[in-house]
């Protein structure tokens, strides 16, 4: 029997890759995001070409009543979640510290720390009662060194870092795994959510080299959850050959 994948950020990019994924290899998964429209058609095409089941559930992870809303919402037979992937996120701007706009700070800290805190708060009940399950937190390169005009962004993603850290502390007496993903640059919605829809820009992220698709990052996000119940990885770090870390690129 399939397991259960709540994937929030499903509605594009890798989220949307990562419901892809299970979901061919036979998982049935709860896709989440603002975007219903997009994820009503996600559902469609997961259960129209895979066997397994796709549950919508749209709301706006900064919103903490919306978040506990959603997950008690959950009818019977999508209660039991087995993994729970917290990829929903985002850079505003890229800007130095002195220019930056705190609209876009609040932005970012409210969804990429507070929404992940609220989602996991709100989730983990369920999998303590059970005694098991797998909390999967998409991090970044951005966590492990900081750059110019990375400023709040990088922020987030260090402390996704520490607060997986933690969470794998806190859940060890309980049996749940926390694994942290940090991919480096990949092409999708993000660098034109960042740099407000200017395509150009958006695009000049990725020249020169080839970046890691959605699909790579899924790839690995399933992998985690493929290993025995004694094993779990803990933090792994995946960036196309072309990048080393954060500053690091091979453009030709
Ligand atoms: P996309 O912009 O393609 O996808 C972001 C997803 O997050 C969307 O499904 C979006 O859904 C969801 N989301 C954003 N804000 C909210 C919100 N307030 N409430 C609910 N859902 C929200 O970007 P990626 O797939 O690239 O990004 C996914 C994660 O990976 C992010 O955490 C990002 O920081 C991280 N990351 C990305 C990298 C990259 O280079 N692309 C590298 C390393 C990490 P909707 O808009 O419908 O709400
Ligand atoms: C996204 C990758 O390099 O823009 O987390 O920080 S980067």
């Amino acid at each position: 029997m399939g397991r259960i994948i709540f994937i929030s950020g499903a509605s594009s990019g890798f989220g949307k890759a990562i419901a892809e994924k299970f979901a061919e290899s036979g998982d049935n998964v709860i896709i989440t995001g603002r975007r219903k429209d997009r994820l009503e058609k996600l559902k469609k095409d997961i259960e129209s070409r895979t066997q397994s089941k796709a549950l919508v559930l749209a709301f706006d992870i900064q919103n903490r009543k919306s978040v506990f809303e959603a997950v008690a919402s959950l009818p019977p037979e999508w209660r039991d979640i087995d993994v729970l992937v917290n990829n929903a996120g985002l850079a505003a701007g890229r800007d130095h510290f002195h220019d930056a706009d705190m609209e876009d700070w609040e932005k970012m800290i409210d969804t990429n720390i507070k929404g992940l805190l609220y989602l996991s708060k709100a989730v983990t009940p369920i999998m303590l009662a059970r005694k098991s399950g797998h909390i999967i937190n998409i991090g970044s390169t951005a966590a492990k060194e900081v750059y110019e005009k990375g400023n709040v962004y990088c922020a987030t993603k260090s402390a996704v870092d520490s607060i997986s850290q933690s969470m794998r502390i806190d859940m060890l007496q309980h049996g749940i795994k926390v694994s942290t993903v940090h991919p480096g640059a990949a092409e999708t919605e993000f660098s034109m959510v960042r740099l407000k829809g200017d395509q150009a820009k958006a695009k000049a992220v990725y020249e020169g080299f080839k970046p890691l698709s959605a699909e790579d990052v899924a790839q690995v996000v399933y992998f985690c959850t493929t290993l025995p119940s004694h094993v779990c990885i803990n933090d792994l770090v995946i960036t196309a050959t072309a990048q080393a870390n954060s500053f690091y690129f091979h453009r030709i």
